[in-house]
């Protein structure tokens, strides 16, 4: 079993947002997939989705891949007849698309959630609660970015630093012409973009405040990987104790070409606050340039 549906939001007379969700069931595990959508009639994704999820624990526990499909998802109360939830609310005075599910793995309550902005911004969030073990531990989200601005081809990532002087893509920007992985560096302000070079329309991907940083366990941060078919795996990559990543790495061309970033968040979660206690995780997904 799964669910589908498209949405063209906030209405047909105004269509901001137009995309494809998808909520698949065992063997995959990559959470809520969103396909094709577009901001403003121009592309943003191909594809994104949360193809691994990892645990590890301070204790003799795991560690663990949580697979997110809708074989372990549940209704909620404001849904009570879907696994996928699709919802609008205003924030701040602003219009937010919600597309969510809510998941029993074990002791695990989670929420894996997509926010599409009127103002184009993108906040693809995990939220988790519940203690398999009574340990410390820290569980490491992965979200899979199949950036296609304006189709696919002809973009290229970027990464910022305060330290870098402006090479030509404006200070602290340069480019990630080959693939890589990267960590988080926080005092330098680091972030991410990916951007066309025909438009010059992109998006920022801006480590989210809780996100935290790779350790020895859950190695980086960031990807840029050229795409390839292949290497979408429907979230049957890697395993508890490796995101199987490193495989993917092979020093492709990605200046501009058709472009994957994975981007992984890292939550600890300390023991002591107990199982009730919610916490979550994710990415901010600005677009800058002319929509
Ligand atoms: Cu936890």
């Amino acid at each position: 079993m799964s669910e589908a549906g498209s949405i063209v939001w906030p209405s047909a007379q105004e269509p901001l947002w137009r995309l494809e969700w998808r909520l698949a069931d065992s063997p995959d595990q990559e959470g809520i997939v969103i396909r094709s959508a577009r901001y403003r009639d121009h592309q943003v994704f191909y594809k994104a989705s949360l193809p691994s999820l990892r645990v590890q624990y301070d204790g003799p526990c795991g560690p663990y891949k949580d697979p997110l499909n809708y074989n372990n998802a549940q209704p909620t109360a404001r849904c009570p007849n879907q696994r996928v939830c699709v919802y609008s609310y205003t924030s701040n005075g602003f219009r937010a698309l919600g597309v969510e599910s809510y998941h029993r793995i074990g002791a695990y309550r989670l929420t894996h959630r997509w926010v599409f902005w009127e103002h184009g911004w993108i906040m693809p969030r995990l939220y988790s609660a519940g203690l398999q073990c009574n340990y410390d531990h820290r569980h490491h989200a992965y979200w899979r970015f199949d950036f296609d601005i304006d189709n696919a081809g002809r973009d290229l990532a970027f990464e910022y630093n305060t330290y870098t002087p402006d090479i030509g893509w404006g200070p602290g920007w340069h480019s990630k012409p080959s693939e890589i992985t990267r960590r988080k560096w926080p005092s330098s302000n680091r972030r991410w973009a990916v951007m066309d070079l025909d438009s010059s329309r992109g998006y920022f991907v801006l480590p989210g405040p809780n996100d935290g940083v790779a350790d020895a366990f859950s190695t980086s941060d960031l990807w840029v990987l050229r795409y390839r078919s292949e290497e979408d795996l429907y979230g049957r990559q890697g395993s508890a104790a490796a995101d199987g990543l490193s495989t993917h790495l092979t020093g492709e061309d990605t200046n501009g070409r058709d472009i994957v970033l994975w981007y992984c968040a890292h939550l600890g979660h300390s023991a002591d606050h107990g199982g009730d206690d919610w916490h979550g995780i994710g990415p901010n997904l600005a677009p800058f340039g002319a929509w």
